[in-house]
């Protein structure tokens, strides 16, 4: 059976972090209650990858969190992850959904109503929708307004989340929008404390 919470969907970075630095972060995070895990490696070789990848999915399974791998369909084979997630210039999402398989979660992004109704007609389970703010973090990303959010949630029946600079300090312009849950990189990913700052940003969508 899927399950699907993105309630709390952190999508991980390991940038500047050395491999236990990176793991502990992502320990704590799920410890404050991250719903959804996803790994982000955009530097990394394919057996980094994969080694990386089969040690955070231990880490989630602990946690009855599942792990999605960004991009590599062959990555979320090789470690047996939860699904993948694509972006509009990554393997299509009919495509994902034929290699990995009904039982397996596929997200995508989408940035427009057009791109949102096509990622669920080839079988999403659910879209992040952003940049809502400009991002400090590595990735090739224009604003997505929250109009255009709103209308991608009305237009869809699988879970939306936002994503892009989201901190548990500026989610009020979410409300309202209809968007399940949100994602976010660093606000948990370069916290001081990322079971604190996990807790926090639950507390703030609870409060939408
Ligand atoms: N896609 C759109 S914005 C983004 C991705 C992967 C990065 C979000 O990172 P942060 O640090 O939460 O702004
Ligand atoms: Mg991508």
């Amino acid at each position: 059976m899927k399950t699907l919470d993105t309630t709390l969907y952190l999508v991980t970075d390991s940038t500047g972090l050395t491999e236990p630095e990176f793991l502990a972060r992502t320990e704590q995070a799920l410890q404050g209650g991250v719903t959804l895990l996803q790994i982000r490696e955009k530097e990394r070789s394919t057996r980094e990858y994969i080694h990386l990848a089969a040690r955070v999915h231990e880490l989630a399974k602990r946690y009855n969190v599942p792990l999605l791998v960004d991009d590599r369909v062959d990555v979320a084979l090789a470690v047996d992850a939860e699904g993948v997630h694509v972006g509009q210039t990554d393997m299509p999402v009919d495509i994902a959904r034929r290699l990995l398989g009904p039982d397996k979660i596929v997200g995508a992004t989408a940035k427009t109503v057009p791109q949102a109704l096509e990622a669920w007609q080839q079988g999403a389970d659910y879209l992040g929708v952003g940049a809502i703010y400009p991002t400090t973090t590595k990735v090739v990303t224009v604003i997505t307004s929250t109009e255009t959010l709103a209308d991608i949630c009305a237009a869809v029946p699988i879970p939306v989340n936002a994503i892009g600079g989201l901190n548990h300090s500026n989610l009020g312009v979410l409300k309202g929008t209809g968007i399940k849950g949100i994602c976010v990189v660093s606000a948990i990913m370069k916290a001081a404390d990322p079971k604190a700052a996990a807790q926090q940003l639950r507390e703030a969508f609870r409060g939408l």
